[in-house]
């Protein structure tokens, strides 16, 4: 299959085996999400399903409008009963590099308040290590008026290039949902994604980074074949 029904596959088997009638939903951010809040839809009109949904970006929270589920917050629902999410990348650790959507942030503070976060991606995104696949690097959120220092931290210690990501559509760098710029490190050789991705965010303006470690509790891959492989 193709990677959009491979997208759609893992959606639709995280969304059944995770989410019951009055769930709090943590809404990721991307296109394999998109799958996956069709199928809330679906559900809540056929089996009548009361769930209320946190969004992790203007885009989450625009699908769950568009698609009538109810929205709410972290003020209101500080503790989720899942979260699901896609990923760039993800290893045989579960290690995850996210933010390709640039939206990492609110992602992560999403993921870290469920009780369970669940991956769902097609075959490009299943690795052994980080790197294999996913050539974009680890995409790291900084206050603007620090990115050029933060990145050339970034580069003298770990190596690599950390580059500030430029907008398409917009002149000037690409702004997140949260007004802060991000830069793209460009990393040369595996590292120890537990140890980088701490010292990075004790980089003063460093915000956030896109490597999610130890957070995922299983991940699921639409496969090329049509089925789907799942990874705790
Ligand atoms: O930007 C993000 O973190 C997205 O979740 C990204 O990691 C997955 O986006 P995709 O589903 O469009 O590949």
């Amino acid at each position: 299959v193709m990677a959009e029904e491979a997208k759609k596959l893992a959606a639709f088997a995280a969304v059944d085996n995770h989410v019951q009638n009055n769930h709090v939903v943590g809404v990721g951010s991307g296109s394999t999400i998109v799958y996956a809040v069709d199928r809330l839809a679906q559900r809540v009109r056929q089996e009548k399903l009361n769930i209320v949904c946190v969004p992790t970006s203007f885009q989450a929270r625009q699908l769950v409008l568009q698609h009538g589920l109810n929205l709410s917050d972290l003020d209101r629902h500080p503790e989720l009963d899942v979260a699901i999410d896609g990923a760039d990348e993800v290893d045989a650790g579960l290690t995850l590099i996210k933010g390709g959507g640039g939206c990492l942030t609110q992602e992560k503070i999403v993921a870290g308040c469920a009780k369970k976060f669940i991956v769902i991606a097609d075959y490009r995104k299943d690795s052994v290590s980080l790197g294999e696949q996913w050539k974009k690097g680890v995409p790291v959120e900084v206050v603007p008026m620090a990115y050029v220092p933060v990145s050339r931290r970034i580069e003298r210690c770990f190596g690599g290039e950390a580059v500030l990501r430029m907008a398409v559509s917009k002149a000037g760098p690409v702004v997140t949902d949260n007004g802060n710029f991000l830069l793209d490190w460009k990393f040369e050789s595996p590292h120890n994604w537990a140890e980088v991705h701490k010292d990075i965010k004790m980089i003063p303006g460093v915000v956030e980074t896109g490597l999610f470690v130890g957070m995922a509790e299983r991940a699921y891959f639409g496969m090329e074949d049509g089925t789907v492989r799942v990874r705790d």
